[in-house]
């Protein structure tokens, strides 16, 4: 059997088997919606707040932004958070997953200097949030370092995990009393790699095979010293639940018969998500025995006097081991690997790439988003969340991200294609026993997509970024009916929208004639 039609026949298994009734979500299943406070906030230097990472980043002359914007405005949620709850409320969520920015409440972040009007912010967003009937779930970082801390070394300096603990301290002591759901950390893999490891995010320290790895660990550890706090000091009085969310994508051998490409896609996945699901989710608690492997093998080949990936001692395996309530899971998207002689000399060293030894393609037959590394692959979501089930023993699993980027347009039915197929992966998942209790889309509203500006849109609802203005795309209308009948219909249409029934919103011709405003 070719590749294509291994694929082919999965696709058909799991996929869109046509289900003619409304598929129904398990009783008590919580719908979402998520954002990240430097890509909606704005007002990056107002009331107090101190710099960050992403505030140096974006400042940078050359901009190392593709449209050269920055999040100083952003979506302006810091002053429109009321009206971003209303549409909440229309949207019908169960919660709102947002993240708090550290440098707005800690400006040199360290607490000997707290902003009292970045705290009182969040009071404000948070108790606006409860009166709208939608529970508040906070992520304590999502990648805006403050920049004083990055000077320091930043996730490479150990001290970091105090520092992080200091700051969880200062967030519990204010706000768990009204937040029952907390992620301390979103995306280790992305803050590793992509901003040490490589230049792809801020800081863009780009030194691959020894930062990302110095980072996980320090990550690691500054996550499981919050969870120990939050266990210790919170726990018995406010009773909420504390996790991480780890971006995982899927990672399929290009061929079902090369062994050494079954290898590659095995080994991929421990190095995405492995490295920072294992010391926390599995029964041994340590890094993966294929990152431990490969990291060690390269090392002493290179001359390295030890593994470049660091030890965790007996000590902070017992801190890390079973420090999350439940897994938070962002997902988007599946790549095909493979592994044969052409590596050769491909890949710097050391590098993570080099570590990992295989190649990373693209199935270019599947659906292919904004985002150049987003492509609709819905069994790749199925297999996933059973390989997270199996390996870590069924734990509880939020996804919370999942999501799709588009151009301008209200009308984007490719968003709800790619919506109905990953919502029907993921409940042919729960059918065959994974514990998948929520679900947040990534996003509310377009906002600052990190190295892209505003050039890749992932909203719910469109934001017209000379009004500032919000939008609801088809897709809004599509969420609101799953959300209302707890169910998935794959051949519900939302009716009656069109392009120009919303010629009311008031596009301005820059953005007619200019994407990337
Ligand atoms: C997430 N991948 O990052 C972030 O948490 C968001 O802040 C971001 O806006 C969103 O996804 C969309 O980019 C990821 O390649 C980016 O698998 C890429 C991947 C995963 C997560």
């Amino acid at each position: 059997m070719t590749a294509a039609s291994h694929l082919l026949l999965l696709f058909y298994c799991t996929d869109v088997t046509p289900k003619d009734q409304p598929r129904p979500f398990p009783d008590g299943f919580m719908f979402g919606v998520s954002t990240a406070a430097y890509q909606i906030e704005g007002a990056w230097n107002e009331d107090g707040k101190g710099a960050s990472i992403w505030d140096t980043l974006t400042h940078m002359d050359p901009s190392p932004i593709k449209d050269h914007s920055t999040g100083d405005v952003a979506v302006d949620s810091y002053h429109l958070y009321k009206h971003d709850i209303e549409i909440m409320k229309e949207l019908g969520v169960h919660f709102y997953r947002f993240s708090i920015s550290w440098p707005r409440i800690l400006p040199d972040g360290f607490i000997h200097n707290i902003n009292e009007a970045g705290l009182k912010y969040y009071d404000n967003l948070i108790d606006e949030i409860v009166r709208a009937g939608i529970t508040p779930f906070v992520t304590i970082y999502h990648w805006d370092l403050p920049e004083v801390l990055q000077r320091l070394g930043g996730w490479a300096n150990p001290h970091i995990v105090n520092w992080f603990a200091d700051y969880a301290k200062i967030v519990y002591d204010r706000y768990a009393n009204k937040v029952p759901y907390w992620i301390t950390i979103n995306e280790p893999k992305q803050i590793c790699y992509e901003g040490y490891g490589s230049d792809a995010k801020a800081p863009m320290l780009n030194l691959s095979g020894i930062a990302e790895y110095l980072c996980a660990k320090n990550v690691l550890l500054a996550h499981a010293k919050a969870y120990r706090l939050y266990d210790d000091k919170y726990r018995k009085v406010h009773n909420g639940s504390v996790g991480i969310s780890i971006s995982c994508s899927w990672y399929e051998p290009a061929t079902d018969t090369n062994e050494q490409d079954i290898q590659a896609a095995q080994d991929a996945r421990q190095f995405d998500w492995g490295l920072y699901a294992h010391p926390i989710f599995s029964y041994n608690g340590d890094f993966p025995h294929e990152v431990k492997k490969n990291i060690y093998h390269k090392s002493a080949e290179q001359g390295f006097p030890k593994s470049r990936l660091p030890r965790l001692s007996a000590e902070d395996v017992s801190n890390i081991k079973g420090s999350s309530d439940f897994f938070g899971m962002n997902s988007y998207t599946t790549k095909l690997i493979y592994r044969d002689a052409s590596l050769e000399g491909m890949y710097p060293t050391p590098s993570y790439m080099d570590d990992i030894s295989a190649v990373f393609v693209k199935d270019p037959t599947w659906p292919q988003a904004k985002s150049s590394w987003l492509q609709s692959v819905p069994w790749g979501f199925y297999k996933l969340i059973k390989e997270v089930s199996k390996l870590y023993d069924r734990p509880p699993i939020f996804i919370t991200e999942n999501g799709w980027s588009s151009g301008l347009g209200l009308l984007d039915e490719e968003r709800i294609n790619y919506f109905k197929r990953y919502m029907n992966a993921m409940l042919n998942a729960i059918d065959e026993g994974c514990q998948v209790k929520a679900y947040s889309v990534w996003s509310l509203m377009d906002n600052f997509e990190w190295m892209n500006g505003y050039t890749e849109k992932f909203g719910l609802y469109e934001v017209n970024f000379g009004t500032l203005e919000r939008y609801p795309r088809k897709s809004a209308y599509f969420y609101k009916e799953v959300i209302r009948t707890n169910s998935l219909d794959l051949y519900y249409e939302p009716e009656n929208l069109t392009e120009a029934g919303h010629s009311a919103r008031s596009r301005t011709t820059a953005d007619d004639d200019n994407e990337l405003i």
